[in-house]
């Protein structure tokens, strides 16, 4: 199955951490990185007032199901050093990693979410996956490139 992975970090080494994420998804079993967008320094978008983020993404081939590559997601997150339950839900993080499309399948179940929930909201989300592929589709079939109108790009 195709994946495509949001990375997001604005504390400490923000590059290196995103590059370090990389390295420990492709060594997982099941999941082959196979291609990875430009990195971009974005500014925060939701809660403003805290550092500027380096934002990409990654498309992934993978033999795991949605949940277990949400589960490989949070165990390299805690790997680099994030708590989820020690930080401010908008606030700055080492390390994101956001499931954002798995092929054409919709998820909506308790702590997940496919396609992520604010995906078509968010520049820092649609610019790298759109670099990946300009011809991406939401499962509806919606162009993600109609989705980054005038106002987000
Ligand atoms: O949703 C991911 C965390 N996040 C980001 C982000 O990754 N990039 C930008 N530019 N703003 C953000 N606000 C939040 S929360």
């Amino acid at each position: 199955m195709r994946a495509y992975v949001g990375l997001g970090s604005n504390l400490g080494e923000r590059e290196a951490t995103l590059r370090q994420a990389l390295e420990a998804l492709g060594s997982i079993d099941g999941i082959e990185v196979v291609a990875v967008s430009s990195f971009r320094e974005t500014d925060p978008v939701g809660m403003v007032d805290q550092p500027r983020f380096v934002n990409a993404a990654a498309a992934l081939e993978t033999t795991l199901g949605p949940r277990e590559l949400l589960e490989s997601l949070l165990e390299v997150e805690r790997g680099l050093g994030r708590d989820r339950n020690r930080e401010e839900r908008w606030g700055p993080r080492t390390i994101d990693l956001d499931l954002l499309l798995y092929g054409d399948e919709t998820v909506a179940e308790p702590g997940l979410v496919i396609p992520h929930p604010r995906l078509a909201e968010r520049a820092f989300v649609l610019q790298p996956l759109l670099e990946l592929d300009p011809g991406l589709r939401l499962p509806d079939g919606r162009p993600l490139r109609d989705l980054l109108g005038p106002e987000l790009e």
